[in-house]
């Protein structure tokens, strides 16, 4: 990797000291200042009022204990997070966590992502995070409600429509923000529909919220493929993860004319050569809440690998839709070798940057994750515009909105990538567009 502009090097050290052994949010801070050096050259202004150092602090970290009971009466004691990142754009926005991986380090860095990933979608939306090491797997549904209860019952204090709008993440979709939003509403006596976005259509809930992170990934990769003459038409694509982004990515795919030819969970991943059937997908992931194994059981001719890497699997395109750093320079090796055309990343971070490099430098069509999954948090905006106008829109109109804004995120990052001195990277697109809009705002709103 080249080397740091010295401004930023000097300021990337102190994050270094301040916040000891948090990886994952070094490497997100390293990945933004990579982009930046000939914005700092342009707008020397940004270091003299230290707007770097003022985005890498966040507004406010609490950590809480979270005791609940489980089934057999045993008492369990997880550990809450909600870390409030930046609100220099509009109220914190970003989701929960819940898998036994939670630290205060990754939860710091997502966080720090979706600052610049809310910037991008251009709605009023500031960035933040949390979670907890609680996990759901084979809990029952009484015990999750119970982890949410307790859970809620210090969040309730810190959030609001106003203040910060929590949604879901890994381990945390419909069921969980069912959970939040009763015991929210329980606590404080009012029905704040937009507290939480990811509601159920039926209480507030917006369309396509479900589906939006997965099709606005294949969304944006579209606009990459179409900037160079081609199309989603007759592609062979491999998705990892099996989980929400990974199957609305799965489905959007198809829908333009892909074969997704393999997915993934935490066990392995499975190979299915004539296309994923995305129905016994769904039953078995967000129905029966089984594991990938459980489909290879039940489709003849696909194949469970339990060990190597999806990443071995050739395709035209791949879409990270897991977890961070699950695909390493080894698997972008391979990829390249296989002819991988275009990465797009429907999880945050999921590209380690000797990756990412590797990716790169074989003029591979790259999305980072703060544009491609975008769509997510982007339409949790527009549930929050339809819960402030006690409204509710058409799946159609709203898929548009969704489509528009991923169009514009595109735009935005081509342009800027151009502005900067490096067409076609949009991962210099993606952190200059979205810095210069975050600095302005800070110098706007003065010392505070
Ligand atoms: P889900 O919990 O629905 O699914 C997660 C999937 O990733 C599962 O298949 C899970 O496998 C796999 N996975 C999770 N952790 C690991 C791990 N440590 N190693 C291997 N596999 C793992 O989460 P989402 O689909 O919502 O989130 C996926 C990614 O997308 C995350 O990076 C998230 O931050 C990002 N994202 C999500 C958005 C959303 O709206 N939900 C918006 C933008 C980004 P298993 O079941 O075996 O654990
Ligand atoms: O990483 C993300 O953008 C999300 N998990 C969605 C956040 C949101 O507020 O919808």
């Amino acid at each position: 990797m080249a080397a740091l502009d010295p401004h930023l090097q000097e300021i990337y050290e102190v994050v270094l000291r301040r916040n000891p052994g948090e990886a994952e949010f070094h490497q997100a801070v390293l990945e933004v200042f990579e982009s930046l050096g000939p914005v700092v050259l342009k707008r020397p202004e940004y270091v003299e009022s230290r707007v770097l150092e003022r985005l890498c602090e966040p507004e406010r970290q609490v950590i809480f204990r979270v005791p609940w009971i489980d089934d057999s009466g045993r008492i369990e004691i997880n550990r809450g997070f909600r870390v409030e990142f930046s609100s220099v754009l509009g109220p914190f926005k970003g989701g929960l966590r819940f898998h036994p991986s939670v630290n205060l380090g990754i939860v710091k860095f997502l966080g720090f992502e979706q600052i610049f990933k809310n910037a991008l979608t251009g709605m009023p939306i500031g960035g933040g995070k949390g979670g907890s090491d609680f996990d759901p797997k084979g809990r029952s549904d009484r015990e999750v409600m119970a982890f949410c209860q307790s859970f809620m019952t210090e969040l309730y204090r810190h959030i609001g429509e106003y203040t910060d709008v929590p949604a879901g993440d890994i381990g945390v979709g419909g069921r969980e923000i069912g959970y939040l939003f009763g015991q929210y509403k329980r606590i404080t006596n009012l029905y704040e529909s937009g507290v939480l976005t990811g509601k159920g259509l039926g209480w507030g809930g917006s369309r396509v919220r479900k589906e939006a992170t997965g099709y606005g990934t294949v969304f944006f990769a579209q606009e990459m493929l179409r900037a160079r003459g081609d199309s989603f038409d007759g592609k062979r694509v491999v998705v990892s993860g099996s989980g929400n982004v990974a199957i609305y990515a799965v489905e959007m795919a198809q829908r333009l004319g892909a074969t997704v030819v393999a997915c993934s969970d935490s066990s392995g991943y499975v190979v299915d050569e004539s296309g994923l059937d995305l129905e016994l997908l769904k039953q078995v992931k967000e129905v029966d809440r089984g594991r990938l194994a459980d489909y290879a059981a039940g489709r003849p001719g696909a194949t469970l690998v339990t060990d190597g890497s999806i990443w071995h699997v050739d395709c035209d395109v791949a879409l990270p839709c897991a977890t961070q750093n699950e695909l390493d320079e080894d698997a972008a090796i391979s990829l390249v070798k296989h002819g991988v055309s275009v990465v797009a990343e429907g999880a945050n971070m999921p590209t380690t940057r000797a990756a990412t490099r590797v990716l790169l430098d074989a003029d591979v069509l790259f999305a980072p994750g703060k544009a491609a999954n975008a769509g997510g948090v982007a339409t949790s905006a527009l549930e929050m515009q339809q819960n402030a106008s006690r409204d509710s829109w058409t799946h159609e109109y709203t898929q548009e909105r969704l489509e528009g804004i991923m169009r514009g995120i595109h735009e935005r990052c081509a342009g800027s990538a151009d502005e900067f001195g490096a067409p076609g990277n949009y991962v210099v697109g993606a952190n200059t567009s979205s810095f210069v809009q975050l600095a302005d705002a800070v110098l706007a709103l003065g010392v505070i």
